[in-house]
């Protein structure tokens, strides 16, 4: 592993211009750990952008003041102009890019920076590390083991990430290493209040009135601890997922949750949350879905009526069957 990480160091420091980048729909760890590489890169006097398939979320705008020129959706990029040096953070497999790949030059150099089990290794170099709970901790890990600079807003832009990933340190992926990270950080000057306030506490109106509007039809399966909701991303375009899955997540009737939208006719995106010892990212497998145990992801091609009768029933007779 230490030797993984001093390639990294190297590949830092003998290189000038990167093109970061990480999984569409993206999350706040994914978007932390990005931001971090980026303001860390800056600081070194390197240049780099980060590009994603999708916009920046906007409660987390706030770590990136350059954010006009510093992120890009790639459909604002010139594809013709290729890239050689490329990290990818928080990342199972290259497919959750999309079309960001084809920005890639012919003998690219890939940095895979990621926390899935599930990873499939698809970088020149490999930092994965399944057992933590958040990707911006290996971002961490990568910057003090190499000594590189990490001033507050790049503490600011990883602390971040580890508090998304864990709910703001209530799931159960929050061990003594994620603790002891989060001492490190406020150590460099990040506020753990005011961060987890401008995370959890700061979305638009309009955004909390689209996230009542799903949670107000949330369907419950007691007997199999299920929790349920539904969004047409068509009818009702909510920004991201996570809202509505923490609404989920404090149901204390349910151990497992799914969020299902329909993205377009016939085409389903599944978030899947487990807080027992269901593992969703197996169950997900099913469909060529992964993740990690306790959360996952899936797509699905049909109806949600036809979700319903396939997924879903089979979601609880493996409940059940224990
Ligand atoms: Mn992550």
């Amino acid at each position: 592993m230490n030797n993984i990480i001093k390639q990294i160091g190297e590949f830092i420091s003998e290189n000038n211009n990167f093109l970061i980048t990480s999984h569409f729909s993206p999350d706040g760890d994914n978007l932390g750990s990005c931001i971090a590489f980026h303001l860390m890169l800056k600081s070194l006097g390197k240049s780099s952008m980060i590009v994603n398939e999708d916009k920046l979320v906007s409660r987390f705008e706030f770590l990136l003041e350059d954010k006009a020129t510093a992120f890009k959706q790639f459909s604002e990029m010139n594809v013709d102009k290729k890239y050689d040096n490329v990290i990818i953070v928080d990342t199972a497999n290259i497919d959750r890019i999309g079309k960001v790949a084809e920005l890639f030059s012919k003998d690219v150099t890939i940095v895979n920076v990621d926390h899935h089990f599930t990873n499939t290794n698809f970088g020149s170099i490999n930092f994965v590390d399944g057992n933590v709970a958040s990707a911006s901790q290996l971002v961490l890990q990568i910057f003090k083991s190499n000594d590189l600079p990490i001033s507050k807003e790049v503490s600011d832009a990883i602390l971040a990430g580890v508090l998304s990933d864990t709910g703001g340190l209530k799931f159960r992926n929050t061990d003594i290493e994620v603790i002891s990270n989060v001492k490190d950080l406020m150590g460099y000057g990040s506020d753990m209040a005011d961060i987890t306030n401008r995370i959890f506490s700061s979305m638009s109106y309009s955004e909390i009135m689209k996230v009542n509007k799903v949670t107000s039809e949330i369907k419950l399966y007691k007997e199999e601890k299920i929790a349920i909701a539904y969004n047409d991303q068509q009818n009702n375009p909510l920004e991201e997922n996570e809202p509505v899955l923490m609404v989920l997540n404090s149901i204390a009737e349910a151990d497992v949750f799914l969020f299902v939208r329909r993205v377009d006719t016939h085409k389903l995106k599944i978030s899947l949350r487990s807080d027992s010892d269901f593992n969703v990212s197996d169950f997900a497998g099913q469909w060529g879905g992964g993740g990690h145990k306790s959360a996952a992801g899936m797509r699905y091609s049909g109806t949600f009526e036809e979700f319903e009768k396939d997924v879903l029933e089979k979601l609880k007779i493996e409940i059940t069957r224990g």
